[in-house]
């Protein structure tokens, strides 16, 4: 029988960290009796095992997909409300307790960081239980019969932020942006603040919060997204983070399609320590790009509070499952940990039987190992989009995040594929980058024609006709202090549909004349630095940062195989001379 397989347990190993300070769980009846009610989380004393929920195994949908069916969503909305407003934030069940286990100065469950896989069953399996007390509260009767019959198929849904979507349709779905949401609950209808918009912090979580260096972490009452200011009166500008997410999305899906078709090494995959596109990576996008400059998802230890970092992550897991099921030969090779996170000492060799803390399999204390979570269905979900049949996972990678140049348009005639011997030609920047750079992070900008002249507004760079594709490199002081690598991370900006297009507008030869694509590339390209808040960096203040434009031939897959890539080839590199903008 074929297995699932899991990556995200490496891929989060590498971007957690935690300080310990203890905690005491506390037990409230309430809550204690629907976590006994929910297979999947035993719980005695300050232990919590994560297990397999009896209930069997159902797919995680896509978040608007889950909107569809007007009863599942009540009932996570209802569980969201729970879990962020009712749940006393001293639990360790509690959103403030277990989404400070990202990073913020928490430990958790006795032992001081996690790992991604189980957390995003912790994660899910927490609002389920909050789901239930909710639909316990209601009166017997024909509704709760029937939200008790939701329940038991309910699974938390990820949030794609790379796939196709209708024409019109926001990237950010409106129930993110939106401050009040209309629910049924056990007292009637009502209109409520939308937990999916902000999570409110706890009165006495200023001291957990307070950096003297940064104090409006401290004072922001609730999270936000490119806030409106950095003082208490911020407000999310979750129209910014739409037009945003608009403007770097058909990036994102080349990134995800290449990483899903012609990515094939685990351990490259996962973490951008190593050569090529990473999940992290693209990760690390996403959090700028949504959290922006002051806002809670560009922060490394607050980012898991705003509730939309649940259903990223979940798509992280969503991403890496499907590249798994692709790759089923593969699986975690024993890395070194070069970001490490508090409880594993820096660069000790993490592998399929590591532990992944701080996560409990059994009540008597041991913890996950990947080797456990290889077969991600132990946690009782699988994911709506994922099949067993190559055909139809080939079909589903297409569809969704498939090149938007249709492929009969992109050969001539002559040139219609051949079996095993036709190839087409694909061409990434590459891009090698110190981590800790500049605080907090910082994005590339690739363009491909005229870049934006000096004088212009850096801000707007990324609707700039000539913009080619972004990435970002994310770090936190935090993770700083824990290093011993070379500091050095690896990110692309894929450049091979930006080509498609310049050559069907005449601008370029067929991706396959290497030297005129080269010769093209080389006079045209052009690349930037921008900060968190989006000012222009010179190149010369990031050092040892350096861009090499690589190319490979790629044989063309069939219905049940993926393409695969020939030796990818460095067309040139440039690095920054130490003065601005020089290369040599
Ligand atoms: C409450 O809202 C639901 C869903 O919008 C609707 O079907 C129902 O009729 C409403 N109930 C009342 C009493 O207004
Ligand atoms: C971005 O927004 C424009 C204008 O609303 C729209 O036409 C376009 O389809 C959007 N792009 C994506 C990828 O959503
Ligand atoms: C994958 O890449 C890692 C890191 O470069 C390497 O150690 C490992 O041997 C590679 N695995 C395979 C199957 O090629
Ligand atoms: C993985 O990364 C290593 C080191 O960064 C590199 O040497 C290797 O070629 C990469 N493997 C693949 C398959 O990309
Ligand atoms: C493609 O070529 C392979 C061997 O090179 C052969 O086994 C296969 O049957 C061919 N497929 C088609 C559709 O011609
Ligand atoms: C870095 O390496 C040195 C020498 O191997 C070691 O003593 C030190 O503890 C390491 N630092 C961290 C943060 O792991
Ligand atoms: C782009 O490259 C072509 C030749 O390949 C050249 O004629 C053109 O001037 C270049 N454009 C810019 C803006 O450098
Ligand atoms: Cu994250």
């Amino acid at each position: 029988m074929s297995r699932y397989l899991r990556t995200i347990a490496v891929v989060l190993a590498v971007l957690s960290s935690a300080i310990c300070k203890p905690i005491g769980g506390l037990f409230h009846s309430a809550e204690e009796l629907a976590y006994r009610q929910t297979p999947g989380v035993a719980r005695r004393g300050n232990y919590h095992a994560i297990s397999t929920p009896g209930g069997g195994v159902y797919p995680r949908l896509e978040i608007r997909d889950l909107k569809k069916d007007t009863d599942a969503w009540n009932i996570f909305i209802l569980g969201m409300r729970q879990w962020q407003e009712e749940v006393d934030p001293n639990d360790a069940f509690s959103w403030y307790k277990i989404m400070g286990i990202h990073g913020m100065q928490q430990q958790w469950d006795s032992v001081p960081q996690a790992d991604g896989g189980p957390y995003c069953a912790l994660i899910e399996q927490t609002l389920l239980v909050n789901a239930r007390t909710a639909v316990s509260k209601f009166p017997d009767g024909g509704l709760k019969d029937r939200y008790s019959k939701v329940l038991e198929t309910l699974r938390a849904p990820y949030f794609d932020w790379a796939r196709k979507l209708a024409p019109g349709d926001p990237i950010l779905p409106d129930f993110f942006q939106r401050p009040k949401v209309d629910i049924v609950t056990s007292t009637g209808n009502q209109t409520i603040d939308n937990p999916l918009f902000s999570y409110k912090f706890p009165s006495n979580s200023r001291k957990d919060l307070y950096d003297p260096n940064q104090l409006w972490w401290s004072e922001y009452p609730n999270t936000v997204r490119i806030p409106t200011s950095q003082d208490a009166s911020a407000a999310s500008r979750n129209d910014v983070v739409e037009s945003e997410l608009n403007k770097t999305s058909l990036n994102l899906r080349e990134r995800v399609h290449h990483i899903l078709t012609l990515e094939t090494n685990f351990s490259n995959v996962s973490s951008s320590s190593y050569d090529g596109d990473s999940l992290e990576s693209v990760h690390d996008i996403v959090h700028m790009t949504i959290g922006g400059d002051g806002g809670h998802m560009s922060n490394v230890p607050y980012s898991s509070f705003d509730p939309i970092f649940m259903f990223h992550h979940l798509n992280i897991d969503h991403v890496a499952a499907m590249w798994q099921k692709g790759h089923q030969d593969t699986w975690v090779q024993p890395q070194s940990q070069e970001y490490t996170t508090f409880a594993r000492p820096n660069d000790a060799v993490a592998d399929e039987n590591s532990a992944l803390y701080p996560f409990h399999k059994t009540i008597a204390g041991d913890f996950f190992s990947s080797k456990d979570v290889r077969d991600y269905t132990v946690f009782g979900y699988t994911y709506d989009d994922i099949s067993d049949d190559p055909a139809i996972l080939l079909q589903t990678i297409e569809e969704h995040y498939g090149d938007p140049v249709p492929s009969n348009q992109k050969r001539e005639a002559s040139k219609v594929p051949k079996n095993g011997t036709d190839a087409d030609q694909v061409y990434i920047a590459q891009i090698k980058a110190p981590k800790f750079a500049l605080p907090g992070g910082y994005f590339v900008y690739v363009f491909v024609g005229e870049a934006p002249g000096d004088d212009s507004d850096p801000s707007c760079w990324n609707s700039h006709p000539n913009f080619a594709g972004s990435t970002a490199i994310w770090s936190s002081d935090n993770m700083k202090h824990t290093t011993n690598g070379t500091g050095m991370v690896n990110t692309v900006v894929p450049l091979t549909w930006t080509l498609q297009k310049h050559k069907a507008d005449g601008k370029v030869a067929d991706l396959c004349e290497k030297d005129l694509v080269t010769e093209y590339l080389l006079k045209n390209l052009s690349w930037r630095v921008l900060s968190v808040q989006k000012h222009d960096v010179p190149l010369g203040a990031i050092p040892g940062i350096e861009l090499s434009v690589i190319t490979a031939s790629v044989t063309l897959g069939d219905a049940t195989k993926f393409p695969v890539a020939g030796e990818y080839e460095i067309v040139f590199t440039q690095k920054v001379a130490g003065k601005d903008g020089g290369y040599c």
